[in-house]
């Protein structure tokens, strides 16, 4: 199991597509070690915008927290990613959920995620790839913050069946 954790979103064009943009260009620069399936999920904060489509890789790489982010905002542009309203449609977005145990809140950069424990499009993916994954900053379960997320915060409409993006996890998974 790689140390990283990386949310994957789109709710803008073909966002199958997009999802499968991202996991390559992805794998250009990291060992891919696990991806999710994709979830189709109901916008959260800004109602009034296309389901999303969310997913979940997990990948080991050799650079820190910073610079990772960094590179993952450079991804999200090479994606046609343009600058856009904080919650609001997205062609791609590409957040750092988890790393190993570090535990970071800078203005730049918050690890874990802060919306970890809240959005069920990050823990169920991430569940789904390792179902007995800690929350770092308290050891609890991830499994037991899902148990108890409130109706009122899930947004999980279906899981996507889609050969393309399994042709395309087998191609990312291949290169490890
Ligand atoms: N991302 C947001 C805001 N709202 N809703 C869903 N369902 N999935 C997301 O990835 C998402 C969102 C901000 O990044
Ligand atoms: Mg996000
Ligand atoms: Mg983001």
């Amino acid at each position: 199991m790689g140390k990283i954790f990386i949310g994957l979103g789109s709710n803008l064009g073909d966002r199958g597509k997009n999802l499968i943009a991202a996991i390559n260009l992805l794998s250009q620069s990291m060992k891919i070690e696990a991806v999710s399936s994709i979830y189709e999920t109901e916008p959260w904060g800004e109602p009034n915008q296309q389901n999303f489509y969310n997913a979940v890789v997990n990948a080991n790489c050799g650079i820190s927290p910073f610079e990772l982010l960094k590179n993952l905002k450079d991804m999200e542009k090479k994606l046609g990613r343009k600058k856009d309203k904080r919650k609001g449609t997205r062609i791609i977005d590409l957040d750092i959920l988890l790393f190993g145990k570090e535990i970071i809140a800078t203005d730049k950069l918050t690890i874990p995620h802060k919306q970890l424990l809240l959005r069920d499009f990050f823990l169920e993916p991430i569940l789904e790839i390792n179902s007995d994954l800690l929350n770092p900053t308290d050891n609890i379960p991830l499994s037991e913050y899902l148990e108890r997320m409130p109706v009122q915060l899930r947004t999980i409409v279906s899981k996507i069946e889609s050969k393309d993006w399994e042709q395309a996890i087998d191609k990312v998974l291949s290169k490890k």
